[in-house]
């Protein structure tokens, strides 16, 4: 059904099927006084998911075609997978105007746009450009994962490492892209979260999933099994009461991990469930990064009507120390992080 029979208006079930863009600028046409600014933003990122997921798609013919890490046919080095979509989302946004700086799990330091291609930079952009890489060479599951901050400091000076170490609770939207069976992008900002499914015939994403909810309770776990030897008590008899059988309460649940979080959260985000990245006995802060990893998916899965901890904090509420800090993740569904929290804090189990 062409796009120009939906009202601008229409509640997002109404929606359904219009484009990304048109979805975006229709929710920003709803606030008096928007400049467009954000609606080109994420269209940049969007621009950047379509072109990372074409090389995704050709991943299994690097050895061919190169961004293996190793030689080309020509002995040049070719770059690797994650490299390549670093630099693709730092082109994208970096001609935008509107940001000032960018920072990524790929590079130490922030990206600072240089002042000719900044007229009004108000937002700094935070990403992981392919998380879950390591999967990348069996065909499993990955993702592109970003969130979009105002800046602090002023907008004409300098950008500052404060713009960055924001709470996840400041953050204007978060989304993430999974280069899965089907890509999909999944976004929020502010007003529920919204699933965008690219049609590849006509390299569109087109809204799939609106005003997206997960379930208050579901019945899959997910949480790297093999760190058990170092895992805390505290998370061991979480895990042991999750496997115990309760059919009252729904258990066992079923164990499922894909090890690319993208994959994980957006199973456990459709289906219901949760999903950890505890500290442990070697790594006392778990693996994952705050400010693009965890943030996102909290700002996400808070929007849906789930909850995301650290254990003791909630995660959006944490003040960053620094750029790539890890934190301990327990996310997903209400009533399941709920109870999580219980056994993490030792007042169940
Ligand atoms: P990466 O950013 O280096 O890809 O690491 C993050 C990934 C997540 O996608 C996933 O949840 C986690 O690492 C899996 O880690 P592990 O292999 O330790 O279970
Ligand atoms: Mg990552």
């Amino acid at each position: 059904m062409p796009e120009f029979m939906y009202a601008a208006t229409s509640p997002a079930e109404d929606l359904k099927g219009v484009t990304l863009e048109r979805y975006i600028r229709s929710e920003e046409l709803k606030h008096p006084g928007a400049r467009g600014f954000f609606s080109r933003l994420v269209s940049q990122i969007c621009l950047a998911a379509k072109i990372i997921n074409a090389e995704v798609n050709k991943a299994g013919l690097v050895e061919i075609l190169g961004l293996t890490g190793k030689k080309n046919i020509q002995g040049e080095e070719v770059q690797k997978l994650d490299e390549y979509a670093n630099e693709v989302f730092r082109r994208a946004l970096d001609h935008t105007g509107y940001v000032s700086a960018l920072a990524s799990e790929e590079m130490d330091e922030p990206y600072l746009i240089p002042g000719d291609f900044v007229d009004d930079g108000q937002y700094v952009v935070v990403y992981d450009p392919l998380d879950g890489s390591s999967n990348i060479d069996v065909n499993v599951s990955i993702g592109s994962i970003f969130s979009i901050l105002r800046r602090r400091s002023p907008g004409n000076g300098p950008t500052t490492m404060e713009d960055f170490l924001q709470p996840g609770a400041a953050q204007l939207c978060a989304g993430y892209v999974i280069y899965g069976s089907s890509t999909m992008l999944v976004y929020t900002s502010g007003r529920g979260v919204h699933g965008f499914t690219l049609d590849p015939s006509v390299g569109e994403f087109f809204l799939s999933h609106p005003d997206i909810q997960i379930p208050p309770r579901g019945r899959i776990y997910s949480i790297n099994e093999g760190n058990s030897a170092y895992w805390h008590d505290e998370v061991a008899r979480y895990i042991a009461h999750l496997k115990a059988e309760d059919k009252a309460s729904g258990r066992p649940y079923s164990g499922r991990y894909i090890g690319s979080l993208v994959a994980d959260f957006h199973r456990n985000l459709l289906k219901g469930g949760v999903f950890l990245y505890p500290g442990d006995k070697k790594s006392k802060t778990g693996k994952l990064r705050l400010l693009y990893e965890c943030n996102p998916m909290a700002f996400i899965v808070e929007q849906a009507g789930g909850a995301a901890t650290d254990g003791t904090r909630r995660i959006l509420e944490i003040q960053p120390g620094k750029l790539h800090q890890r934190v301990p993740l327990v996310i997903g569904s209400r009533d399941d992080v709920a109870e999580a929290t219980r056994f993490l804090q030792g007042e169940a189990g």
